[in-house]
């Protein structure tokens, strides 16, 4: 048995969830942010039997959509006189970071 987690967009974490009911795997969302942009987006928890991971991962895969997101640098501590232009960085941030562990034990009593 594996445990799944993909941190996902905000938007896509709904429609996921419902796809992975839909097909009858049991999940947990919890929310998150992302450290680099710490924007909030959502962490998707889920134990699978080995041999469903790969439908899992096609589901996730199906839900969630890469996205450009734009980010503004923060400004440094300026010396007086020194000018700083700020020129907006863009990202792409990926459909879905997933991290696939194995479980030891699970049990729901
Ligand atoms: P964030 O940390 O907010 O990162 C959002 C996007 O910013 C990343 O998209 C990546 O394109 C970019 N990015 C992140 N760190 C960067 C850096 N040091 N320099 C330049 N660009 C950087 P994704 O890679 O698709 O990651 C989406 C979200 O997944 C991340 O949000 C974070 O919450 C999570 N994540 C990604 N890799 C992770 C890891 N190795 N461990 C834990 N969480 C991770």
């Amino acid at each position: 048995m594996k445990l799944l987690f993909a941190i996902v967009h905000h938007e896509d974490a709904g429609s996921l969830v419902d796809a992975l009911l839909d097909q009858e795997h049991r999940a947990t969302r919890l929310q998150s942010s992302g450290g680099f942009l710490k924007q909030s987006n959502a962490t998707i928890m889920l134990a699978v039997e080995d041999e469903k991971v790969e439908a899992v991962l096609a589901i996730i895969r199906e839900s969630c959509h890469s996205r450009s997101q734009v980010v503004n640098p923060m400004p440094p501590i300026m010396e007086p006189g020194e000018f700083f232009m700020p020129f907006p960085l863009e990202v792409e941030v990926g459909g879905a970071t997933v991290f696939v562990v194995p479980i030891e034990r699970f049990e729901r009593v």
